[in-house]
């Protein structure tokens, strides 16, 4: 690597670090490492191989084999009791079982002692195409031995992963005041509201009004 470069990394690295709260804490989360077995594991039987249908950079991995219906995926980490974060990787499923137009996706993080948590449910995976799938959520109270999973309702959709996040948020300490500054905007603000055919129920209409319901689009 040239001075040039170095310096750049270095700089890059330092400015990624002040920024704060972005440190990724998944091992080759982007599985671009050689040996994709250090990091990544089954759970229970399922196949891990490297794949060249990657999200982004040179690869992704493909699961294939996969004995059962949580079986899939996972990374063990170490995450702060009764914590917050944001899990989310990017899926592609590569078949599904005959019949099926789509399947359910899930990122978990399992607990030995404690009920799952969801960051994220893709009801609608399709076949054929990148889907992202997660989301912030709080941790239990009680996080030994918990891991990260991928979790795909269709014993027989392999797939591949790629750019696969674990990150901490920070908690929002002062969440009423937000509430209420919000509440305020919104109150004082002009609505425009665009009644189509399509929005069928009124209480949608003031929902969307209140800025409190989002259309799926
Ligand atoms: C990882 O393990 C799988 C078997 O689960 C094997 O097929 C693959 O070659 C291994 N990859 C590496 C890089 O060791
Ligand atoms: C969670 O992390 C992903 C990947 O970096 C990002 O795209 C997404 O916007 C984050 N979600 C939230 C709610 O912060
Ligand atoms: C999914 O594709 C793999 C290879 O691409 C194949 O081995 C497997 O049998 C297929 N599964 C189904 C249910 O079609
Ligand atoms: C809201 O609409 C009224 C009437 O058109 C206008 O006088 C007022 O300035 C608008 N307020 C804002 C905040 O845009
Ligand atoms: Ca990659």
């Amino acid at each position: 690597m040239s001075p040039t470069k170095y310096g750049l990394l270095i700089f890059v690295t330092l400015l990624t670090r002040c920024n704060g709260a972005t440190t990724q804490l998944l091992h080759d989360s982007d599985m671009e490492a050689p040996d994709l077995n250090q990091s990544w594991k089954c759970n229970a039987p399922c196949t891990l191989t490297h794949s060249n249908d990657a999200h982004t950079g040179k690869s992704s991995v493909l699961v294939t084999n996969r004995g059962g219906f949580n079986d899939g995926l996972l990374q063990t980490v170490q995450l702060t009791p009764n914590g917050r974060y944001n899990f989310s990787f990017y899926i592609k499923l590569l078949n599904l079982t005959t019949g099926n137009l789509y399947v359910l996706v899930q990122a978990i993080l399992a607990c030995p002692h404690a009920s799952w948590t969801k960051f994220g449910v893709e009801r609608y995976t399709r076949l054929n195409q990148w889907t992202k799938v997660g989301g912030v959520a709080h941790l239990p109270a009680d996080t030994r031995g918990c891991f990260i999973r991928v979790q795909v309702a269709d014993l027989n959709a392999d797939h591949v992963v790629d750019d696969v996040s674990l990150v901490a948020v920070p908690d929002i300490k002062d969440w009423r005041a937000q509430a209420n500054e919000r509440i305020e905007n919104i109150r004082k603000s002009n609505i425009t509201i665009r009644y189509t055919k399509r929005s069928t129920s009124l209480r949608s209409v003031a929902l969307l009004a209140k800025g409190i319901y989002r259309p799926r689009l």
